[in-house]
């Protein structure tokens, strides 16, 4: 067999296209959707997508939380050091995708089904709110076969760094878990982004699963609220659930455990775990951006995670990757939906 290609950083989740448009209150109550939030779409919501690209405007990019990630490592790294994998189907929003990849860097290797279109998320912009509504479609037809098929699984076998998105919770656990058991296996980083609320609330026995191999784990505020509630534990305070996140029993004793735990414009809050099993907390104020600056939010907790990411692959001490975090997720605040500019800006 040829030579596979390697890439430092593997990033995992569904791949959806975003229908981006404005919307107003009104828009969201037809849809019972909140300002910020993230649901999938039952049949009552499918209009949505037709709604927003007749009445509003709405434009086509490429989404899905791990794949925004994937391209927003990518942009701070240097060339062909990440490849991202999901499910997508054989049609245009496809093509979309891949091209956006490629002018971008990121090396795909999609799972292809026939019987089911590529994902899509209807985002809703009102002013600094975002709310989605996604039909997964072929994104849910992930299947472990195409992980574990020979071309790909020796490409796994030669990355060092795996991020997996949490919405993939939802959709293929087994996959999950395989990169998990490479990462223990041969003492790589294996990272988690919470994705979403309803993650921790709806998901919670899958997330468990997985937490135990994490050596970092990305939330925002909300979610992290909504895991410690999972867990019995009612508490807004940050700090006090980074530290439960941390003592989380953990399979790779090599790596003490880090959470990060965004929170808007206020700190970053970082929590790790030291060598004595005592938790270090950190803050990191965010870097300024003034509201007239700001495009839209989504996308921006996805390059968060991208650019932190980015860290990690380059052996960047914690507060390096809470820099680049914070210093991605800002490009991507200006532009619209989870994009980054070009030409490229560096670090
Ligand atoms: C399973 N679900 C609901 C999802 C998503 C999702 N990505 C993966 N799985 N729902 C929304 N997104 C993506 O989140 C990004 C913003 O953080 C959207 O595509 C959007 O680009």
């Amino acid at each position: 067999m040829a030579e596979t290609q390697s890439f430092p950083l593997l990033c995992l989740e569904n791949p959806l296209l975003d229908i981006q448009g404005v919307g107003d209150q009104a828009m969201l109550d037809k849809y019972g959707m909140k300002p910020n939030d993230t649901i999938l779409a039952e049949e009552k919501h499918m209009g949505i997508y037709e709604d927003l690209l007749s009445n509003r405007n709405a434009k086509l990019i490429a989404g899905g939380a791990a794949q925004n990630t994937a391209r927003g490592a990518q942009y701070m790294l240097p060339p062909n050091s990440v490849w991202y994998v999901g499910c997508v189907g054989e049609d245009e929003y496809a093509q979309t995708l891949r091209e956006a990849c490629k002018k971008e860097g990121v090396h795909t290797e999609y799972m292809v089904v026939t019987h089911q279109p590529t994902g899509k998320c209807g985002v809703v912009i009102n002013e600094h709110n975002r709310s989605m509504c996604t039909h997964l479609a072929a994104a849910n037809e992930y299947k472990l076969d195409h992980l574990k098929s020979e071309k790909i699984w020796s490409m796994v076998e030669k990355t060092e760094v795996f991020y997996v998105g949490g919405y993939h919770l939802t959709v293929c656990v087994p996959a999950i878990m395989a990169l998990a058991e490479e990462a223990l296996a041969k003492n790589k980083p294996f990272l988690l982004g919470m994705g979403a609320a309803f993650i921790p609330q709806f998901f919670k026995d899958q997330l468990a699963q997985v937490m135990p191999y994490c050596d970092y784990v990305f939330g925002n505020e909300d979610e992290a609220e909504v895991w410690a509630k999972s867990q019995g534990k009612d508490t807004k305070d940050l700090k006090e659930i980074a530290k439960m996140m941390c003592e989380v029993p953990k399979k790779n004793k090599h790596r003490p455990r880090t959470v990060v735990i965004t929170h808007g414009t206020q700190p970053t809050i970082t929590a790790r775990m030291n060598t004595d099993m005592v938790v270090e907390f950190n803050e990191f104020p965010v870097h300024a951006i003034s509201d007239e600056e700001i495009n839209d939010t989504n996308g921006a907790g996805d390059a968060f995670a991208g650019g932190f990411t980015a860290g990690v692959v380059q052996g960047k001490s914690l507060e390096d990757c809470v820099h680049m975090a914070q210093w991605l997720a800002r490009l991507s605040l200006k532009e619209l939906g989870p994009s980054y500019p070009f030409p490229k800006q560096t670090y």
